[in-house]
């Protein structure tokens, strides 16, 4: 086993994986920067190394500062949590080179995911179903694509290859946009990611965001952990996810869940990952992998009892997958809902002091917040606070427990969009299941 992980991020996420690392005898070391003193896991972590000022870039994005901390502190696995280094694959690659082990896949697993084309591709290989389109970069010839579009259909999506959750995309309707819609995406995706390569998919209209947790060992073996509903999402920000997603063809579940265990044996992927997929008309359309734990890794755990990040643990420890996929049973319903500083009406970070914290509980309420009463939310980072949790045997009483734990939850002297989830969650068409990607905006919209 690991002796000693550094924990290269901060927030709720860096408290989930110092708990786990507890849980399995792991040293832990806290990397924060100036603005996170305070933070719950840095109070609890055996060491704490403050890495550089309070802005991302010169802290959790300096990869030179976290490295040098695992040197200083002997530390000999990082573990990226998500957001920051999480899927930069040089990162990756420079922890390996500096003799310490990435909490995640190699390195080449990374760079290959984050290129969508290339992702896309080795999936349609391994037989996942992925969306129909341009099965490769768009050329420069107009004509060329011209006939790319013809062949797949308006409306069609223009994406950029090294984009992904949501950036660099443009959508065309019909051929007399195309050539420009092209050009003008090529040109964004240049500035933005230093790459002009785009790719072109059919436009899906109204469909899902359902995804499948997998875990693999590195060595061809892979279990599939189910999938989540993350259509309520606004900007690309999801609001709400569920395991297991509601009202889906019980076949094409099975069939895609297979699909990506597959692919995953093959690719020979290590760690926990999850596949993206959009899901319209009873068919998974693959659009991209993700291969990082993620936000709303605990909908998961509450379905099947496995803990990811322990398994993350494990796996990069030279250990099995801890469970077989035929001891895996998919047993009750859970939600969650992402408690944001944020402002309810114009949705801006509203960071400052905390001054009361109550957390909801009782029987299958889970919270995972570093909040705590006094606890002052920087502006820098990202506005998760705190993830409320609920498990029932049903999606009905999942419902009904996060409707109670909603109410119980108190968070006093900042802003938060507590109220928009306790309307969310008594919404007829959210309650019914199913709703489509497009859900949550069009509502507020309709305000
Ligand atoms: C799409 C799509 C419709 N058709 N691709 C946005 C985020 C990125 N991961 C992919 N995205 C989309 N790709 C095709 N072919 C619609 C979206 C999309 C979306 C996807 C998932 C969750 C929320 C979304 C919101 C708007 C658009």
């Amino acid at each position: 086993m690991l002796d000693k992980v550094l924990i290269a991020n901060r927030g709720e996420i860096a408290l989930r994986i110092l708990r786990a690392c507890k849980a399995l005898d792991i040293q832990t070391v806290a990397v924060y920067s100036k603005a996170d003193a305070d933070l719950m896991h840095v109070r609890l972590a055996d060491e704490a190394i403050c890495i550089g000022p309070a802005g991302a870039t010169e802290s959790y994005l300096h990869a030179p500062a976290i490295i040098s901390a695992a040197e200083v502190s002997n530390a000999d696995g990082i573990h990226p949590g998500y957001g920051f280094l999480a899927e930069n694959a040089d990162f990756a690659e420079q922890v390996e080179q500096s003799g310490f082990t990435f909490i995640g896949p190699r390195s080449e697993t990374i760079r290959l995911m984050g290129d969508k084309v290339s992702a896309k591709d080795a999936m349609r290989k391994a037989g996942v179903p992925t969306v129909p389109g341009s099965d490769g970069p768009l050329p420069d010839d107009p004509e060329a694509i011209i006939e790319a579009a013809r062949e797949v259909g308006y409306p069609v999506i223009i994406k950029a290859a090294a984009g992904g959750g949501g950036r660099g995309m443009r959508v065309v309707h019909n051929e007399a946009a195309l050539v420009n819609s092209v050009q003008i995406t090529r040109g964004e995706a240049g500035v933005a990611f230093g790459s002009d390569v785009v790719y072109m998919e059919k436009f899906l209209q109204r469909p899902r965001h359902v995804e499948i947790q997998v875990i693999a060992d590195g060595e061809g073996n892979a279990i599939h952990l189910g999938d989540r509903d993350c259509s309520l999402q606004r900007r690309h920000q999801k609001v709400i996810e569920e395991a297991p997603a509601p009202i889906i063809d019980e076949a094409a579940r099975r069939e895609v869940a297979e699909a990506c265990v597959k692919a995953c044996k093959e690719i020979g992927y290590r760690g926990a990952g999850t596949f993206e997929f959009l899901y319209e008309d009873g068919r998974f359309y693959f659009i991209e992998m993700n291969t990082r734990v993620q936000v709303e890794h605990p909908v998961t755990e509450l379905i099947t009892g496995v803990d990811i990040v322990r398994e993350q643990l494990r796996i990069a420890s030279g250990l099995p997958i801890s469970v077989a996929q035929e001891d895996i049973s998919f047993t009750g319903h859970a939600l969650e809902c992402r408690i944001n500083a944020e402002d309810p009406q114009t949705f801006m970070p509203s960071p400052g002091r905390i001054t009361t914290f109550h957390a909801p509980g009782g029987p299958g309420v889970r919270v995972d917040s570093h909040i705590y009463d006094g606890y002052t939310v920087p502006p820098f980072y990202d506005s998760l606070i705190a993830k409320v949790i609920s498990y029932g045997e049903d999606r009905d009483q999942a419902m009904a427990r996060m409707r109670q734990a909603l109410d119980e939850l108190v968070i006093e002297g900042i802003r938060t969009n507590t109220a928009l989830h306790r309307e969310l969650v008594r919404d007829a068409s959210f309650m019914a299941g199913g709703v489509s990607i497009h859900y949550l905006e069009s509502k507020l919209e309709d305000g």
